[in-house]
């Protein structure tokens, strides 16, 4: 008897899980594009369109492999709407023994998976997902009896665990974390590097039509869509990372530009998340540019540290604190997303920047991601809802799994601490210091109250004091409440009043109202 082997959008890897022992003459392999994976939350058309494409690509190299593919297009009239509806189709369709699927990255799946056993009266088997260095088992061990999750422990772990960057038993030049020569800001006049793109084949140009005809309410921009969607072309774009970037990766990754989206970053978390590359191999290949002198060790091991290190403890994270993590708001922080985040006209122009890459190519970089557009969330007091719903739509390479810790912990800090000793909360003068986007903003980044002033420094002021009794009490908070303590009550005052009049205005409100 055959198995029916279920292979979610971002499972596209031959070695994963679901397809290690497939029986070439017996088993088929169900790929579906279904609205409800596409419509849960309304993702970005170019993230649309992306995993579609993707998904294609990998069904017709499984077919070239001899492989019997049930594939289900979004627009076929027989389309079932839901992965299990699609599940329930195939098997009254055919005489299968069991289902096997690897487990999905998001709750919410899991959750229903788990049921499918009793709901189609037949075995399914659900498989860890192998993918990852550490799997939830193993942060569990980890993570058991700790008082605090810092990544930074973990990382050190991995390293042992992986052998990167490693010279026996100690790190390779002698630090772990060489992050501190990793913050310069862009000199004038660097050129940023040429990025490898990837025009629409026939299958892209096909899903490109289809998404267009089929959400055409979504958010986003399909123009020139040029992601690599097959496995060929993304190990082109990593090939040309690690020749031509990988060597100024670490200077400048904490800096911004304006007109700039993507600077020295890799871009290659949507390829990464769907498994169309694998992290081990990429870190791997970074190490062999470093031992053969091609990168410098500050380059390696902050790229290497974003892989092995965060990528992999904000997963193990989310599968140990999940389902209560997501309903926890350590701030109390109740207003509603503002329509500037849908890119309605904002004259703050790191905020219109940062939307606008995201409205253009579903990709923000993480300083954008972290201290502009979260920033500016977790100082308005955005409720963490509608901050991870935002976050979960507009990035193509957005799963909950990734997604959820670094929004409602790293920026939102709406977890209380668990990822982030301290908010991120910053005014102007670090976005002044970290980019260009003051110079030609409408707001003045020095002024702190008044038609003109950076509502980041107001708003700064006031998350501090509305925050008091959660904060004042942290240890590397203590500084920061010296400063608000300095301040005059009338200046504290107005700006408080200044901050919650202009939240009002575009349209940040508090929810129950
Ligand atoms: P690079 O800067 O080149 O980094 C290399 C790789 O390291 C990335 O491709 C990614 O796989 C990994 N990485 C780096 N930082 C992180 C991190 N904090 N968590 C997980 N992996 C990391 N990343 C996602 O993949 N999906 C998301 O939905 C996502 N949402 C985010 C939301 C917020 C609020 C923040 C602050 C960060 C988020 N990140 C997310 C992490 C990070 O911003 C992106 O991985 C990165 O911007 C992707 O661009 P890149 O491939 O050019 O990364
Ligand atoms: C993101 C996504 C989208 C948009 N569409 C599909 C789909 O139609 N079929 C599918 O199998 N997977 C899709 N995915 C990926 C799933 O949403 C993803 O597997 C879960 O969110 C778990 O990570
Ligand atoms: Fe952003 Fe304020 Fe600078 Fe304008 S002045 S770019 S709003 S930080």
């Amino acid at each position: 008897m055959s198995v029916l082997r279920l292979v979610l959008g971002d499972q596209l890897t031959r070695s994963v899980s679901s397809l290690c022992d497939v029986n070439l003459s017996d088993d088929t392999v169900l790929m579906a594009e279904v609205l409800e994976e596409a419509t849960y939350v309304r993702h970005h058309k170019r993230k649309l369109a992306f995993v579609f494409s993707a998904m294609r690509h990998f069904a017709n190299t499984l077919r070239e492999e001899g492989m019997d593919i049930r594939y289900t297009c979004l627009d076929a009239e027989n389309n079932q709407g839901s992965l299990r509806a699609e599940v329930a189709s195939a098997l009254e369709a055919g005489d299968f023994e069991r289902v096997i699927v690897t487990k999905p990255g998001e709750w919410r799946l899991l959750e229903d998976m788990e049921q499918w056993a009793d709901l189609f009266g037949c075995p399914v088997e659900l498989r860890d997902d192998n993918r990852f260095i550490s799997s939830p088992a193993d942060f569990a061990d980890w993570a058991d009896g700790r008082k605090q999750l810092r990544m930074e422990y973990f990382y050190r772990e991995m390293r042992r665990k992986t052998g990167l960057l490693m010279d026996e038993d100690q790190p390779a030049g002698g630090e772990w974390n060489y992050d501190q020569e990793n913050r310069k800001s862009l000199p004038k006049g660097i050129t940023t590097p040429q990025r490898r793109f990837f025009p629409p084949d026939e299958v892209t140009q096909n899903v490109l039509s289809m998404v267009e005809a089929q959400f055409p309410d979504h958010f986003g921009s399909l123009d020139r869509f040029d992601m690599a969607v097959s496995k060929a072309d993304a190990d082109t774009a990593l090939d040309h990372f690690m020749d031509e970037i990988l060597p100024s990766f670490g200077d400048y990754q904490d800096a911004m530009a304006a007109g700039e989206a993507f600077l020295w970053h890799s871009l290659i978390s949507a390829q990464l998340n769907i498994g169309l590359l694998d992290p081990l191999e990429v870190s791997r290949r970074a190490e062999g540019a470093y031992r053969s002198g091609h990168a410098p060790l500050n380059a390696v091991e902050g790229f290497i540290r974003q892989i092995i290190g965060w990528r992999e403890y904000i997963r193990g994270l989310y599968w140990y604190k999940m389902p209560a993590y997501k309903e926890t708001n350590a701030l109390s922080a109740t207003r509603t997303l503002p329509d500037l985040y849908w890119g309605e006209g904002t004259e703050m122009r790191c905020m219109g920047e940062a939307v606008e890459h995201t409205r253009k190519y579903a990709y923000s970089h993480h300083i954008q991601r972290l201290m502009i557009t979260g920033n500016f969330a977790l100082l308005a007091g955005l409720h963490p809802d509608e901050v991870n719903d935002w976050y979960l739509v507009v990035y193509a390479d957005a799963y909950e799994w990734v997604e959820l810790p670094n929004t409602h912990g790293m920026a939102l800090f709406a977890d209380g601490g668990v990822v982030a000793s301290k908010p991120y909360a910053a005014s102007a003068n670090y976005i002044n210091k970290m980019s260009d986007y003051c110079k030609g903003c409408a707001y003045d980044p020095k002024a702190r109250m008044g038609q003109k002033a950076c509502p980041f420094n107001f708003l700064y002021w006031d998350f501090l004091a509305r925050n008091e009794d959660t904060l004042r009490g942290n240890p590397r908070m203590g500084l920061t409440y010296k400063n608000l303590d300095k301040r005059d009550p009338q200046e504290l005052a107005d700006m408080r009043q200044q901050a919650s009049a202009f939240l009002d205005e575009i349209g940040a409100v508090p929810r129950e109202a």
